[in-house]
């Protein structure tokens, strides 16, 4: 005997087989929760590096402006400004990048002042 959808599979003898598996099956939940794949998986932002230009009483205003322009293509004006916040703070924060293109620019932008004999430099932080 054979019933399928009634909890009964019985031999030739009406001894039950697979009656385990059937008390097995009764106690399947009906609804199962699955969790929903993200459509948007979670990324972690690159934490930002600030370049950092420093004053020195040595280096050419004209040169700071130039190396400015050129490492970190800012035009005429912004790198004066720039240049002269340095002068008068003692610091100024050039632009923002991920670590290794803040730390490549800032070795870059010293250099251009050591080739010329400029004690210029470019630190970097990370930001808060
Ligand atoms: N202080 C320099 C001068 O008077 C100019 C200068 C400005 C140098 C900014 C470096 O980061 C600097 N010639």
């Amino acid at each position: 005997m054979v019933s399928i959808g009634a909890a009964t599979v019985a031999c030739a003898e009406g001894r039950p087989i697979f009656s385990g598996y059937f008390d097995w099956l009764a106690a399947m939940p009906e609804t199962v929760t699955v969790p929903r794949t993200r459509l948007r998986p979670k990324t972690e932002r690159p934490k930002l590096h600030k370049v950092i230009l420093v004053n020195d009483d040595y280096t050419p205003r004209e040169f700071v402006v130039t190396v400015l322009k050129g490492e970190f293509h800012m035009s005429e004006d912004q790198a004066q400004r720039v240049m002269i916040t340095a002068h008068r703070r003692g610091v100024c924060v050039v632009a923002v990048f991920t670590k290794d293109v803040a730390e490549t620019k800032a070795t870059r932008a010293s250099d251009a002042g050591r080739a010329k004999g400029y004690p210029l430099q470019f630190t970097t932080e990370p930001e808060e």
